[in-house]
């Protein structure tokens, strides 16, 4: 336990706020979450930030599409984000947004300090500029597109600010070797070593093409770059120039993906020194979560969203999966397959079983109050030093953010404990004093393992942690455990159990999928007759929380709304079931320029068979999007009938052209 109670400050990076939240932001910021509970328990105050990065051309852009001023629709989405890290049970310590005045006022005084030191020079630059990055790509040449994201750039000539980062090349070197561990994992350190070795170009950190942005005092209309603005936000929200007074500067971990490590390791320090203000101890960059082997955008129709999954499996399961199936600081693929798998074998059969056989053998034979113990057998000693040893090894895990070799430890306890369940049989002894003492033996050891288990899990499981914790009898805030205490022996016997609840009902997987699925397709595409999102482009998240912090629309829509649709006849080629998924067929159908794969949710109502040659209405240029991991490229049109929703196809009653355009 550290004296004094040690400080540390996290921070996840500060979100786009023309999008909003997707499993890839939600692992970010969960793995925040989890460390802070970690640290928390060994005794740390902990500070984590989050937040929002609402300047730049594309919230210029995005504002104007939804014809509301920058200030408003960020102040919107700020809240929306927010919002949903509320609703995720993942607020943060800090929100900080890059709008915020005590932010805007530390930015202007990091630059004020760089210039005084010498760092800040006025020059021209021309290039070619990413609106989406908010990056210029050296080496580019005019026509190509962003290496990162694949968009077209811009060329872009203005009059800026120029930061003297190569004057930063050796004292970066000198640093990443004196502090190894500032860049994790090692394989992105090396990255960056030999990024810094090949030579440091000066950087624009002001702008005058962009009005959005923070003003350069005095030296309008420069604004500041956006990364200048955005890592700046760190240090703003634990007290900026004031930061001494509140003591959590510098940054213990920048919690951050790959896509932005540079940023953070070589711009960020680079600012800070030459601000001769202290540098953050460690930059963690974690891998990508994959959608079919490519990285998530709303374009490609392959974001993952977190709250259909919560609101099926609940935030806990989302949380496991993520840390469980992925080993932090790799790529990993995300399927709900996966996803469903690991919810029924690790949490229903596995943590949520034993829980639950446990507390009714407990109330069944010793009237719900934890049996005292009776002489150890070797089985019982064995299984003891297991769980004492998964102490050590869960710590040390935690401490390297190994979270999946942490809980892969604690589920095999789980596992060996349901072993010893199985053999020891306690159901089956029978009434004498012996056999009553082995029963309790048993039960009280298991009970010790769960009291053991949901200490540990806690950080990962804060909700299904503290419900065995409270089967279990234990009244204090598990949150509020210390884990340096933690021993194998402590569960005292007599303690009476709490109130049963159930962990994790088991799910069926094809049903699990179709209702997340479901759920997922309605908040990425909102039913009503509205809002072309107030989010622009480069969106790469659900769009009902954007929606909701669209401005009100008439309900009434223009033509031009309307022609905005395109609709045509389609011929139905083939149509076929989909394993797994009992409401979609999986159609090709021709729309006279090409033949289009379409997935219908019309399984119950239609035979496949019956629907060859058929003509339809199809919606043509709908966002490509997957159901069920098949592609589906535009939509059929149903009318939709009865309480149960009944599809009913559009049909013909003359003959019509296949690709005919409806009016
Ligand atoms: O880059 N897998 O914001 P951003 C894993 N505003 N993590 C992912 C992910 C994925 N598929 N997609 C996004 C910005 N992330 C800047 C940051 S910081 C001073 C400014 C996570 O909204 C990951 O942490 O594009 C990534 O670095 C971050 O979201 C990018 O968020």
């Amino acid at each position: 336990m550290p004296e004094k109670r040690e400080k540390f400050y996290l921070t996840t990076p500060i979100y786009y706020t023309n999008g909003l939240p997707h499993i890839g932001h939600t692992y970010t910021t969960v793995v925040a979450d989890v460390i802070r509970r970690y640290k928390r328990m060994r005794g740390y105050d902990v500070v984590m930030t989050t937040g929002t990065d609402e300047h730049g051309v594309n919230v210029e852009r995005a504002a104007k599409k939804a014809g509301i001023p920058e200030s408003e629709f960020v102040a919107k989405m700020a809240e929306a984000w927010r919002a949903l890290w509320d609703e995720l049970g993942i607020p943060a310590d800090e929100f900080i947004r890059t709008t915020d005045l005590k932010h805007v006022r530390t930015v202007q005084w990091l630059f004020k300090l760089c210039r005084e030191n010498g760092y800040v020079y006025k020059g021209h630059y021309t290039g070619q500029y990413c609106i989406y990055d908010n990056a210029f790509v050296n080496d580019a040449k005019p026509g190509d597109n962003c290496p990162d994201c694949g968009r077209p750039l811009e060329t872009v000539t203005e009059e800026n600010y120029f930061f003297k980062l190569s004057s930063f090349q050796k004292s970066l070197l000198d640093f990443y070797k004196k502090n190894p561990d500032f860049i994790q994992p090692d394989t992105r350190r090396n990255e960056i070593i030999s990024f810094v070795e090949g030579g440091l170009k000066d950087l624009s950190i002001t702008r005058t093409t962009i009005r959005w942005g923070i003003p350069v005092p005095g030296e309008e209309p420069h604004v500041f770059y956006v990364w200048f603005d955005a890592l700046t936000a760190y240090l703003s929200a634990v007290g900026g120039p004031e930061y001494e007074k509140r003591g959590y500067w510098p940054a213990d971990l920048h919690l951050v993906g790959k896509d932005i490590i540079r940023f953070h390791t070589v711009y960020w320090p680079a600012f800070l020194m030459a601000a001769m203000l202290p540098v953050p101890k460690q930059v963690w960059a974690h891998g990508w979560f994959l959608m079919d082997a490519a990285k998530m955008s709303k374009s490609k129709g392959n974001v993952v969203l977190p709250r259909p999954i919560v609101n099926m499996l609940g935030m806990d399961a989302l949380r496991y999966f993520l840390l469980r199936d992925v080993v932090f600081g790799q790529d990993g693929n995300f399927s709900y397959d996966a996803l469903v798998t690991r919810y029924n074998s690790d949490l229903a059969n596995g943590l949520g079983n034993l829980a639950s056989r446990t507390a009714a053998l407990i109330e069944k034979n010793f009237a719900g109050k934890i049996p005292k113990p009776g002489t150890l057998k070797p089985q019982d000693e064995v299984l003891a030093k297991e769980a004492q040893a998964a102490i050590g090894e869960v710590l040390e895990n935690f401490d390297k953010l190994s979270f999946a070799r942490a809980l892969e430890t604690i589920w095999t306890v789980i596992a060996v404990a349901d072993k010893y369940l199985t053999s020891e049989q306690p159901w089956a002894l029978g009434n004498s004093e012996a056999e009553q003492s082995r029963k309790a033996t048993v039960l009280w050891t298991t009970a010790e393992l769960l009291r053991i288990v949901s200490v540990l899990s806690f950080p990962v499981l804060p909700d299904s942690a503290a419900k065995v914790w409270s089967l279990l009898g234990q009244s204090d805030a598990l949150g509020k455990f210390e884990l340096d205490g933690l021993r194998w022996g402590h569960l005292v016997p007599g303690t009476p159990l709490g109130k049963s609840q159930t962990l994790f009902p088991r799910v069926d997987k094809t049903e699990a999928i179709e209702r997340i699925e479901a759920m997922a397709n309605e908040e990425l595409n909102p039913p009503k007759a509205a809002p072309a999102p107030a989010v622009s482009a480069p969106a790469t998240t659900g769009a009902s929380a954007a929606a909701a912090a669209a401005p009100a629309v008439s309900d009434k829509i223009g033509i031009e709304d309307f022609a905005k649709v395109e609709m045509r006849v389609g011929q139905i080629k083939t149509a076929e079931r989909i394993v797994g998924a009992d409401k979609l067929l999986k159609l090709t159908v021709d729309i006279g320029t090409e033949i289009r794969q379409i997935c219908a949710g019309i399984a119950q109502y239609y035979e496949p068979e019956s629907l060859i040659g058929r003509k339809v209405a199809v919606v043509v240029n709908l966002a490509p999007r997957k159901l069920r991991g098949v592609e589906s490229n535009g939509m059929i049109v149903a009318a939709s009938v009865g309480p149960e929703g009944r599809p009913v196809l559009t049909g013909f009653h003359e003959e019509v052209e296949v690709g005919a355009r409806l009016k």
